[in-house]
């Protein structure tokens, strides 16, 4: 059975935008209900331990120096379904390709300035929530 939580981050860009409060609002409208938030500026090696499954990728230097240019905001949703249902409210990766009103369509500039994480499994959002939240329940 697909578990209830999952983990999401508003990134730099939407957070230094002052988007966070709309995203927010957006995704509550939607039934996530949120259980932990945290606004935080990563580190270098913070960002790359969060995203070591792409260390292989072209784009790996790219994204976690975006991730670590500005504050962002790791969050734990709840919700029925939580992981499948917060990938359909982001959106597509890109967000030229991402749905009408979804969370990128909405408020991502391009393909490596999107916006927001989702957790993409209930195995990684076990793993990316205990990153961030160590202590929660
Ligand atoms: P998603 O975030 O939709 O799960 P992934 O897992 O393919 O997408 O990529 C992880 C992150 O890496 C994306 N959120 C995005 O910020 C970045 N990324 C993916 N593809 C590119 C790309 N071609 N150029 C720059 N950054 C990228």
């Amino acid at each position: 059975m697909a578990g209830t939580r999952t983990l999401t981050i508003i990134k730099p860009d939407a957070f230094g935008a002052g988007k966070a409060g709309k995203i927010i609002a957006h995704l509550e409208a939607q039934g996530f209900v949120l259980k932990a938030a945290r606004v935080m500026h990563l580190t270098t090696a913070q960002a790359g331990t969060f995203y070591e499954v792409h260390k292989e990728r072209g784009f790996f230097g790219e994204l976690v120096e975006f991730m670590t240019s500005g504050p962002c905001m790791p969050m734990v949703l709840d919700k029925a379904n939580a992981v499948a249902e917060l990938r359909d409210a982001i959106g597509k990766t890109d967000p030229a390709e991402a749905a009408e009103g979804t969370v990128r369509k909405l408020y991502a500039e391009s393909k490596g300035r999107n916006a927001i994480h989702a957790s993409d499994s209930d195995e990684a959002a076990a793993v990316e929530a205990a990153f961030f939240f160590p202590d929660l329940a």
